[in-house]
């Protein structure tokens, strides 16, 4: 994959700082051509490094974008719950997988896990999430709430809605909330929420709020025949944003919207979800495994379930499906 060979680039601009290393030297070092150097370059510029190139003498790395660091989310974070304890790896199979084992030993509510890189990064349904290092956010929160099992899913509208608000801080850019979950912008998606529940019948142990960003990614790091278009803000942008300024935002809005759920119930934060959700009165297609039904997009329930009024007059209640405009 592109960031494997991108990585390869990287060690060896990295092993002499100081030093130009030019794009000759660069492809018998790594066995390439020099314009997959080129292009690794390339990739790894979108990616946010500065890299200088010197006619007649190379490449030399000159600045590498935002390490994900615990004390650097951590410096000035204000939240109340969201980020009491900050875990931040390098590369792990899976955040989500990490705090659901944190969440069986007892850590608190509140504790986040964030990671650089993921080789097994989590989709729903056993699919998988893209996870390439030095780019991207892939984090996962830790809460315990006082809910009944059957209102979780509402802690999904909760996370798109904070990822939304998150990306129109950093950037001023606006983003669409997918129903029931992702973001997008530009009708590209941008972030993918999988939350994961460990529940009995009556009541929660603990849930997981995955989240995935994609801040810096390259058009190149995306790997072929993906469910959905897709983008990264640097693509929308323009320009690479910092990994550890996206986070400790995305952290203030989680804490921000989880209080006020604490407090208000689900209403306020289906209100606020249905600002950024632009098939709202829309005629639109929803298909799952068993059926297509046609019709306008009323909102949303008290539970998340999608409101579609169909032509004969009638309003469902949608509970899974993809939904697409017609
Ligand atoms: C999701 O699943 O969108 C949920 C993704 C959740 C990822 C986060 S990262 C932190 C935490 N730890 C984990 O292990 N997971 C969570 P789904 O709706 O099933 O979409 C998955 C599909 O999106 C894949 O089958 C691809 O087609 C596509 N995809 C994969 N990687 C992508 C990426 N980086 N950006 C956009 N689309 C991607």
């Amino acid at each position: 994959m592109a960031h494997d060979s991108s990585e390869q680039v990287l060690r060896l601009l990295r092993r002499q700082p100081d030093q130009y290393l030019s794009g000759e030297e660069l492809s018998t070092a790594l066995g390439v051509t020099r314009s997959a150097v080129w292009k690794q370059i390339r990739a790894l510029r979108q990616a946010g490094y500065e890299i200088e190139a010197v006619t007649s003498r190379g490449y030399r790395l000159k600045r590498a974008p935002d390490r994900l660091l615990a004390a650097e989310i951590g410096a000035g974070l204000a939240t109340g719950l969201i980020g009491r304890e900050i875990v931040a790896l390098e590369e792990i199979d899976s955040t989500n997988i990490r705090a659901w084992q944190l969440g069986e030993a007892g850590a608190l509510a509140g504790t986040v896990v964030v990671a650089d890189a993921q080789s097994s990064g989590k989709g729903r349904l056993g699919r998988s999430w893209t996870s390439p290092p030095g780019v991207n956010l892939y984090l996962s929160v830790l809460l315990r709430p006082l809910l009944e099992p059957r209102h979780a899913p509402q802690l999904t509208f909760l996370s798109s809605l904070a990822v939304a608000t998150a990306i129109e801080r950093c950037s001023g850019l606006q983003p669409q909330v997918k129903w029931p979950n992702d973001v997008l912008l530009n009708g590209r998606k941008v972030a993918g929420l999988l939350n994961e529940m460990s529940a009995e019948t009556e009541s929660i142990h603990f849930v997981i709020l995955g989240i995935g960003v994609n801040l810096n990614m390259g058009a190149d790091q995306f790997p072929p025949g993906l469910r959905y278009p897709a983008t990264s803000l640097a693509l929308e942008l323009g320009r690479p944003v910092s990994r550890t300024t996206f986070c400790r935002i995305l952290l203030e809005e989680l804490d921000r919207f989880y209080s006020l759920y604490e407090r208000r119930g689900f209403a306020p934060i289906r209100e606020a979800w249905q600002g950024y959700f632009h098939l709202l009165g829309q005629r639109v297609a929803v298909e799952n495994q068993h059926l297509r039904q046609v019709g306008t997009v009323a909102g949303l329930d008290q539970d998340g379930a999608l409101l579609l009024q169909t032509d004969d007059g009638t309003t469902e209640r949608i509970l899974a499906g993809d939904v697409r405009p017609i």
